[in-house]
């Protein structure tokens, strides 16, 4: 076995493992408190990106950001800690999963959608200036790219020749929204062809093409100082936010969802290095996964070990409710009937 099929594939199962712990502790547990955006089904970007990621280089990420944080080498205690809401988080417990960041690493993510996207320009700018050879890389999704911020950075990262690689994770859904009931394309790609902007669509579900593929682009990257969007066409196996299932809402048929988990990247990956290495591959693969169920659960030792922030303690909940309503009486708002006012207009 070659170190990048090695690598590559140690990836796949730790994104996938580390997602799986948090789903399998979080409800019985429940001391992580925040909502989560799982990226099972969609380990293949990140896996495929971290070898080609220097430190200095920027990840901007959407919501669904745990596979990113980790393929840039984010620590999995610190970021399990942060969805513990402990100091020893990567935010000091402030953030959780959805704003999760690091600025040791240089990774962002954020929860309002396409806004870590529209970022990329001024870090990507910031890389150029200081004559760095670093690039950004940014992350969203299929329904993000529907915000007119991505018209204006893609605009602006094409005219001032920034050293950015879009990638858009087109899973098909943004929440329970299919792209066919909101555009009439079913590649992004399709769309952004008019900004002069270098473009591929990755639409397979092996690995090994995608690393290849990243490998080519990402030094591209360093050399040109342009940008390259790239979309990549994959399938979230859980519900939009987790770790709750939301398929009771029947948003999506259980023969796509078939169709996609036949296609999963880790378990088909797995096959062919099984195929081609036979023992060699179970004996690695016996010894990583041994490996990294100890990490994934030191991380959680870890955490839960850690101490909560003293912002907490500062903060008293009853006594901020309680100067809330005095605010509302001493504007004359009717806080009874407050929530009358967010009705719609009769018309
Ligand atoms: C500005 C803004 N509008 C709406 C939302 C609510 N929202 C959160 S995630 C999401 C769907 C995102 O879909 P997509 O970009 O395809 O990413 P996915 O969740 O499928 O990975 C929406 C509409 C938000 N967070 N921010």
């Amino acid at each position: 076995m070659k170190v990048y099929q090695k690598n590559l594939y140690k990836n796949l199962l730790y994104i996938r493992k580390v997602q799986e712990e948090i789903i399998k502790r979080y409800h019985p547990a429940d001391k992580m408190k925040c909502p989560m955006h799982f990226c099972i089904g969609q380990e293949i970007g990140p896996s495929a990106i971290e070898p080609f990621l220097k430190s200095y280089d920027t990840i901007l990420s959407h919501h669904r950001s745990h596979g990113y944080f980790l393929a840039n080498k984010g620590s999995l205690k610190e970021m399990i800690s942060e969805f513990y809401g402990k100091s020893s988080g990567t935010n000091g417990g402030l953030a959780g999963s959805q704003e999760l960041s690091c600025t040791k690493t240089n990774f962002y993510s954020g929860t309002i959608l396409s806004g870590a996207f529209a970022m990329a320009t001024g870090d990507a700018f910031s890389k150029i200036y200081k004559k760095t050879n670093n690039f950004t890389v940014t992350v969203i999704g299929d329904g993000g790219m529907e915000e007119g911020i991505c018209a204006e950075t893609l605009n602006i990262a094409v005219l001032y020749n920034l050293p950015i690689l879009f990638i858009c994770e087109n899973n098909g859904y943004s929440t329970h929204t299919g792209l066919k009931q909101r555009a009439e394309y079913k590649k992004v790609s399709k769309r952004i062809k008019g900004y002069n902007l270098e473009s591929h669509i990755f639409n397979s579900n092996d690995p090994e093409k995608l690393y290849f593929l990243l490998k080519k682009l990402t030094a591209k990257i360093r050399i040109t100082k342009k940008p390259i969007f790239l979309e990549i066409m994959t399938y979230r196996f859980n519900g939009h936010v987790g770790p709750e299932g939301d398929d009771h809402y029947n948003y999506r048929s259980k023969k796509e969802i078939n169709l996609w988990k036949r296609k999963d990247p880790i378990v088909n990956y797995r096959n062919k290095l099984l195929k081609k290495f036979k023992n060699k591959f179970i004996n690695f693969e016996n010894k990583t996964i041994s490996k990294l169920n100890k990490e994934i659960d030191d991380a959680f030792k870890f955490a839960e070990r850690s101490k909560f922030p003293n912002e907490y303690k500062k903060f008293n909940y009853q006594n901020t409710y309680s100067k809330i309503v005095k605010t509302f009486f001493k504007n004359d708002i009717d806080f009874e009937n407050e929530q009358d006012s967010h009705k719609p207009m009769p018309y």
